[in-house]
């Protein structure tokens, strides 16, 4: 029997809500606690539960068929997977912040500036957009503290409540884009797992479509 291979986040923001979508879905998946595949009891679906920074490539791979992600990873990562829809959860932003105490009147004020990010390539693209040009350093978690060590002039990030940039004395300057959870898939899904997507579609969709 073909299986369609969905990656979820295995831990972290998207986990929960991405396993609540299947099941409003009507799609029943055994969940014990540690483990990495499970398949669903209704429905030729195997969940993957893979870190959410990898499942991009793994999609491309075709190691997993569809996966659900933050549409913030894969403008990151630019793997070429297909966006296939918008899932209207994990809302957040990637936006530019400084310090409260730094004046800043408009983007001009980052030239020469030194940038910290864990996403070099959107900040890249959206310097480059803006012809800022400012020294991106990369780094892989508590972005937010950079300012206060002295190890970047400004930070650029996700943000949802805000309350970690105020906690850390930032200000929010300019939102580079707007972002939530997506499904997403390997470009070349075709025969009975081609029919298996556009049949969850299906229920994602009425899913969706019952809660506006
Ligand atoms: O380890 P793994 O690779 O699985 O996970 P990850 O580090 O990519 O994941 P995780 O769980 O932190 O985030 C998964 C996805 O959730 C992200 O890719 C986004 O699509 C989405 N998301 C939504 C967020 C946030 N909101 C968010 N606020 N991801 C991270 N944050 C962080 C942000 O980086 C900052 O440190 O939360 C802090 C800010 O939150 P506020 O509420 O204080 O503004």
């Amino acid at each position: 029997m073909t299986n369609l291979k969905i990656a979820i986040q295995k831990s972290g923001r998207l986990n929960e809500d991405s396993l609540t979508l299947l099941k409003e879905c009507g799609i029943s998946v055994n969940n014990g606690r540690d483990q990495l595949m499970a398949q669903a009891s209704n429905f030729q679906l195997e969940v993957l539960y893979l870190r959410n920074s990898d499942i991009p490539q793994y999609v491309k791979d075709g190691v997993a068929d569809i996966a659900i992600i933050g549409d913030n990873t894969e403008r990151e990562k630019k793997t070429g997977i297909v966006h296939v829809l918008d899932l209207g959860f994990s809302r957040c932003r990637l936006s530019i912040a400084v310090p409260r105490s730094m004046e800043f009147t408009d983007l001009s004020d980052l030239q020469g500036k030194k940038i910290a990010t864990s996403y070099p390539n959107s900040l890249k693209d959206f310097l480059t957009e803006k012809g800022i040009e400012a020294e991106i350093h990369e780094i892989s978690g508590s972005v937010e503290i950079a300012p206060n060590i002295g190890l970047a002039d400004a930070i650029c990030d996700l943000v949802s409540s805000g309350s970690t940039l105020f906690k850390n004395g930032l200000q929010e300057v300019y939102k580079i884009f707007e972002s939530e959870a997506i499904l997403v898939a390997n470009p070349c899904l075709e025969g009975e797992k081609r029919v298996l997507l556009d049949k969850f579609v299906f229920r994602i969709k009425a899913v969706l479509a019952a809660k506006n």
